[in-house]
């Protein structure tokens, strides 16, 4: 069989590497460390406004993260609109509902006992911002011909790692929200069935007095996630 490529293969000299000193380099990795470890998902938050472009530059920090085939399989939809978050907060209540009633099972409830969470989700309306993480099981090249993605659940969430991280870095707190199912998105957001919502990212100001669970600043050790052969 002959594949044919599309694309010829061009390269260029790595444009923006910069060797540091390793004195340099342990106090980036330290600097780094302690500034993502004050990170906390949070739960209750503001409605202060948060200006659009500061969401705007964190979403294409997102869009530079390592993925499949760079196909970038990955679209943000930013809702702002205080109707459509209503819309969204109704949906995800009623399957949180659901889910919280009993679909969980038993066993997935005391797993999130310690978190304090329960069906209600003010958060959804009150947030400034509301982003939709959608993976694009299909996509089109640059001359308009559908294909298909690779590695969309990975790519997507490396993407969605260096979006808390940068929305962290601009001084924003975040929530990772996960209705289940969250198809409802789909409508709501105008995006193809194809399409599949990963995640419901609340974006915005704690609210005064926020709070967040002892349970979830109880991080495992080096000696435990990591192990050096
Ligand atoms: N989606 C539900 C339940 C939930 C599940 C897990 I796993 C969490 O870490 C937190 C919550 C909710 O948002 O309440």
């Amino acid at each position: 069989m002959t594949v044919s490529t599309a694309h010829t293969y061009r390269t260029l000299p790595l444009p923006d590497y910069k060797e540091k000193p390793v004195e340099e380099m342990r106090a980036g990795a330290k600097s780094f460390y302690d500034e993502i470890r004050t990170r906390h998902t949070v739960r209750d938050f503001s409605s202060r406004p948060v200006p659009r472009d500061i969401i705007e530059t964190c979403i294409m920090a997102a869009g530079t993260a390592p993925n499949g085939a760079n196909h970038q399989p990955w679209h943000f939809t930013v809702i702002g609109d205080a109707d459509i978050k209503r819309q969204i907060r109704e949906a995800a209540e009623i399957e949180e509902r659901a889910f919280y009633e009993g679909r969980a099972g038993e066993e997935w409830l005391k797993a999130l006992a310690p978190l304090g969470t329960d069906a209600s989700k003010p958060f959804l309306e009150e947030a400034p911002w509301l982003i939709c993480i959608f993976g694009e099981r299909k996509s089109r090249s640059a001359d308009g011909v559908s294909r298909k993605n690779y590695y969309v659940p990975e790519s997507v969430s490396i993407a969605t790692g260096f979006l808390i991280a940068a929305l962290h870095r601009a001084g924003l707190a975040t929530l990772t929200h996960t209705p289940n199912p969250m198809s409802f998105l789909n409508q709501i957001c105008g995006r193809d069935p194809h399409d599949k919502p990963y995640i419901l990212m609340v974006v915005g100001y704690p609210k005064e007095g926020a709070t967040i669970p002892v349970h979830a600043t109880e991080k495992r050790p080096l000696s435990e996630i990591a192990t050096f052969l």
